[in-house]
């Protein structure tokens, strides 16, 4: 019980943080009912996206009016009825949803116990580039790529690589003992949450043991490098910010 006499695996820094199940505490948040709504990491940690996990009751919602905000909805486990402007579409685990800037979303009937990642962001329009449209769809329905031609990491990109996007998310999935290749150091932030199996993940110079459920924020160049540990695969669903100019 590591929790006992005031442990705890998390650590939030200003340029990375770690949170685990454990640590949750519930936000009231606009357009969620039903359901609890812990804000993960957003601009009060430092980052410039917003992650937050949902958990529903029957009969919960959730949803937003259109505005300039995009939002990214990924179902942890359950089901529920996602509405993107005008395109609906029952999802379970897996299932996806992305609403531009502009475009209402929502999810209604969802199963008691049903979980959501929703990683926000207000959108960054690029000159001579047309805004990206909505996306309902799911993961297994995406091809899986070895990242930098290593087998034991496979990477599936769940939007579209296309410079109308200025966020990507991606789920990875390590065998045991697969790993970053090497210690990555860039510009674009991760939001993070593992979604199985656990491992190790190095922050700056500190190695964290992460398990499912943990969230992790990475701020930009955040020196980062994963190894997947344990008898079967890790795999995390991650946010990054990319396609816009560096200055
Ligand atoms: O896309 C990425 O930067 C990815 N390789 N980073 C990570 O998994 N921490
Ligand atoms: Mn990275």
């Amino acid at each position: 019980m590591p929790e006992l006499f005031g442990h705890t695996r998390a650590h939030v820094g200003p340029r990375h943080a770690l949170l685990t199940p454990a640590n949750h505490v519930n936000s009231s948040v606009p357009g969620i009912t039903g359901a609890t709504a812990v804000v993960l990491i957003n601009e009060a940690m430092g980052a410039k996206f917003a992650q937050t996990l949902v958990t529903f009751q029957e009969g919960g919602r959730a949803g937003q009016p259109a505005g300039g905000t995009q939002t990214f909805g990924y179902i942890m486990g359950g089901s529920g009825t996602v509405a993107v402007g005008k395109e609906k579409a029952k999802c379970g685990a897996g299932g996806y949803f992305y609403a531009p800037a502009g475009h209402a979303w929502s999810i209604t009937a969802p199963k008691a116990g049903t979980q959501i990642t929703l990683f926000q962001k207000k959108y960054v329009p690029l000159a001579g580039t047309a805004s990206p449209k909505p996306i309902i769809s799911d993961a297994a329905k995406v091809k899986g790529t070895p990242f930098l031609g290593d087998p034991a990491a496979n990477l599936q990109v769940l939007l579209p690589d296309d410079p109308s996007f200025d966020m990507a998310v991606n789920v990875f999935a390590y065998q045991p003992g697969g790993h970053l290749p090497f210690v990555e150091i860039h510009v674009m932030e991760h939001g993070l949450v593992m979604l199985g199996g656990a491992g190790v993940y190095r922050l700056e110079d500190s190695w964290y043991p992460v398990q499912a459920g943990d969230a992790i924020w990475m701020g930009p160049y955040c020196p980062q490098w994963f190894v997947a540990m344990g008898k079967v695969p890790a795999s995390y669903l991650y946010y990054k910010d990319v396609n816009r100019p560096a200055i």
